[in-house]
């Protein structure tokens, strides 16, 4: 049994001098027990704590990763461009470079604005959608995770148009007083909601594939009635894929169901692993940010040259080299193999997955959104989770995050993991 005294350490002393000895609660075990891993080295599809144990990883730091840790390409751009200086707080060719490389990828993107995190992007997106439309109510569905922009940070309101009621200390009333919370894959939800507010409607924010309640798929009729009541009552429609932009496809999610959004977020994969985020779409509506217009939004390491060459030379790889058929092959089979695996121990569960995300989920029922997502055993997924950790297969820490599967994993690692949590769920099952 592998041993993890110096996390448990490094866990001890970091809690000293860090709220919570983490810089971000999802990675605080907070939901499965047990202390966190303390990292020090990622390759390819692997990633080494700092008592000596290796683990294939299906984190991928949460999803940027989607070449693998430390890929040459992305770590000789990085070198080469730190070399040169890190910072200018001015222009580069650079950052040009990227916002062709996005608007190419997803044609709804006319113009961007890189910013430093997903976050950012959201936060700026629906200033945007407040600016240009002059009306000030958002719509968010209970489950999406948009960041923490306070005005997002509302609890799930089931029911159509509930009163939003936020759901962090420190986001006053007023901040979500704006924040329509409706249930995801719900169409009536939202016409509900149109028609009560139609007029009042700056934008609905939505991930086109949910990856913070776990994997969860969109229904179509769902992504249509988005698309249709958002033109219908001039409203922005704003396609969040910090998660799924050059995850799911080259294009992001918005490729493969069909949707052309107004307003596009990104993040994760267009940093390569540095901090990066993106917001952007029709240049008419882009160009009301300033200096172009009057929507205030700005940052002195945006788009600063070290984030902009891991972003540039990541989607380079991604469109020279596409991984998405290898990545769709691969995924198939961790998800076919996992649920195979609880089938054969008994273990009542469903499987979804877009791609390269995936989630195996303890409800026997399909997930759809956020109701039937907490309605899973959390505590049998603490002890999945754990059983695998044993293993050497590090999954997100959480039953609801997906996990990613990168182009640098392969069909015997896939295999492994599956076997291991085979032996994990004959053992959970055991009465
Ligand atoms: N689901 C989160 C990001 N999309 C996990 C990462 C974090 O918050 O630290």
């Amino acid at each position: 049994m592998p041993t993890r005294e110096k996390s448990q350490q490094a866990f001890q002393h970091a809690l000293q001098r860090i709220p919570g000895g983490v810089n971000s609660p999802a990675r605080a075990f907070g939901a499965v027990g047990g202390t966190p891993v303390f990292f020090h080295r990622g390759e390819g599809p692997y990633l080494w704590d700092i008592d000596g144990n290796r683990y294939i990883d299906y984190v991928g730091s949460w999803g940027p990763l989607i070449l693998g840790h430390a890929h040459p390409r992305v770590v000789e751009a990085v070198c080469q461009a730190a070399s040169r200086g890190t910072s200018f707080g001015a222009p580069t060719r650079a950052e040009t470079q990227l916002a062709e490389l996005i608007c190419e990828a997803v044609p709804s993107v006319e113009k961007v604005r890189l910013v430093n995190s997903g976050t950012e992007a959201t936060m700026s997106a629906i200033r945007l959608a407040r600016g240009y439309t002059g009306r000030n109510k958002i719509v968010k569905f209970a489950g999406n995770y948009h960041g923490h922009v306070d005005s997002l940070l509302v609890a799930a309101g089931s029911s159509a148009a509930t009163l939003a009621v936020p759901n962090s200390p420190g986001v006053t009333p007023g901040t979500v007083q704006d924040t329509l919370v409706l249930p995801y894959n719900d169409p009536q939800a939202l016409e509900d909601a149109f028609a009560q507010h139609g007029e009042q409607i700056a934008g609905v924010i939505f991930e086109p594939v949910a990856g913070n309640m776990g994997c969860v798929l969109p229904r179509q009729e769902f992504l249509d009635a988005l698309q249709r009541l958002t033109r219908h009552h001039g409203s922005l429609l704003i396609c969040d894929e910090v998660m799924t932009g050059f995850r799911v496809a080259w294009g992001g999610a918005q490729s493969l169901f069909g949707l052309e959004p107004d307003l596009t977020t990104l993040g994760k994969i267009v940093g390569g692993g540095l901090p990066v985020g993106a917001y952007g779409g029709r240049a008419e509506v882009m160009d009301h940010v300033l200096p172009a217009g009057k929507v205030f939004q700005a940052g002195t390491l945006s788009g600063n040259p070290l984030a902009t060459a891991a972003g540039v030379a990541t989607l380079l790889e991604l469109k020279e080299n596409p991984p998405y058929e290898k990545l769709e092959s691969l995924s198939a089979q961790l998800a076919q193999g996992l649920d195979q695996a609880a089938t054969q121990a008994g273990v009542p569960h469903t499987v979804a997955r877009c791609g390269s995300m995936l989630t195996l989920f303890f409800s026997p029922e399909p997930v759809v959104d956020w109701d039937t997502a907490s309605g899973c055993d959390t505590k049998r997924f603490a002890a999945y989770f754990w059983g695998l950790i044993e293993r050497g297969v590090y999954m997100p820490c959480s039953q609801f995050e997906a996990l990613f599967v990168s182009a640098a994993h392969t069909p015997e690692l896939i295999q492994q993991t599956v076997d291991a949590a085979s032996e994990v769920l004959q053992q959970l099952a055991a009465p």
